[in-house]
């Protein structure tokens, strides 16, 4: 599959059908019916809740849904509305299908499953990428070197997810487990001489997952003495900001296949890093009590 990243965007807004006001009020009256221990079953859905527009998850839900000729729409919305419907129908043990990811918190705090997926249209295992502008290893080398080594695991990524999630402020929540993590830091920064409140700008977009990593690195950053900027945006923007200059770095570049269409549109004017995190992973993702609903096929 290989879009337009500039059409991405426009291709899940067609077919979107309702706003966000809507995540709030999760079924206050529909909780007796299936409560007794009985599946949910997915036959009154009517809609994939899914996250912002520019979001690769988004493009492939699209796909999905015309692949396996489903009669759902896809609800475009947030990360943050995704996770609250997301609880609110659990909280009433309702059927709900969200677009999901791996690595987050979600699947610490709640019983879920990914649908299994025959015909591939969300890939297989993924990578997550750093990204910087061109010219920022000369511009700025110290930076370019702790981007560079920056990597780490799903259990670290999950420690400063669950705290953001449980109320921490993200700033905190990264200088915490930056300092209970001082070995596997010294490695990213192995090296590298202290600078003197040289700017650095960091682009990302408000996925939980993202949240953690950038404010992660903009810690280990100011710890050898940058002056980091952090800059939360579309997604789309986040790709042509690296590609055009206007932003250093980001830590959040899902491949192959989930920023497959944004890569190829700016592969030959940003500098790959390389792999910051191996073992991610996207899907639709539904509650386990959804016992009927194993396969995207059962949403037909
Ligand atoms: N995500 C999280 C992003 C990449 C990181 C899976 C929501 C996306 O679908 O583009």
């Amino acid at each position: 599959m290989k879009m337009d990243a500039k059409k991405l965007g426009m291709a899940v807004g067609l077919t979107s059908i309702l706003a966000l006001a809507a995540c709030g009020d999760g079924g206050d009256t529909a909780a007796g019916d299936d409560s007794n221990g009985e599946s949910v079953d997915a036959s009154d859905l009517r809609e994939i809740t899914g996250i912002d527009g520019g979001a690769g998850i988004m493009a492939a839900t699209e796909t999905a849904i015309d692949t396996y000729g489903l009669d759902l729409g896809l609800q475009v919305s947030s990360g943050a509305a995704m996770t609250e419907a997301l609880g609110n129908a659990i909280a009433n043990e309702e059927a709900i299908v969200v677009t999901g990811w791996t690595p987050h918190w979600k699947f610490g705090a709640y019983d879920l499953k990914y649908l299994d997926d025959p015909e591939g249209v969300y890939g297989g295992e993924e990578s997550i990428h750093t990204f910087t502008r061109e010219g920022l290893a000369e511009d700025a080398p110290e930076a370019n070197a702790v981007l560079d080594n920056f990597y780490w695991t799903e259990d670290d990524m999950n420690a400063v997810m669950v705290d953001i999630q449980e109320g921490m402020d993200p700033e905190e929540a990264a200088a915490n487990w930056v300092d209970e993590n001082a070995d596997l830091v010294s490695e990213w920064t192995d090296g590298v001489d202290q600078v003197n409140g040289e700017s650095v700008s960091l682009a990302y977009v408000s996925w939980d997952s993202e949240i953690a990593s950038t404010n992660v690195v903009k810690t280990v950053l100011e710890s050898v003495g940058y002056d980091v900027e952090l800059s939360s945006m579309e997604s789309a923007f986040m790709w042509t900001a690296i590609a055009e200059g206007e932003q250093d770095a980001m830590v959040a570049g899902w491949l192959p296949a989930t920023h497959e269409a944004y890569y190829e549109d700016y592969k030959d004017q940003i500098v790959d890093l390389g792999v910051n995190f191996e073992g991610a992973k996207i899907g639709l993702v539904v509650p386990t009590y959804m016992e009927d609903v194993n396969s995207i096929e059962d949403l037909k």
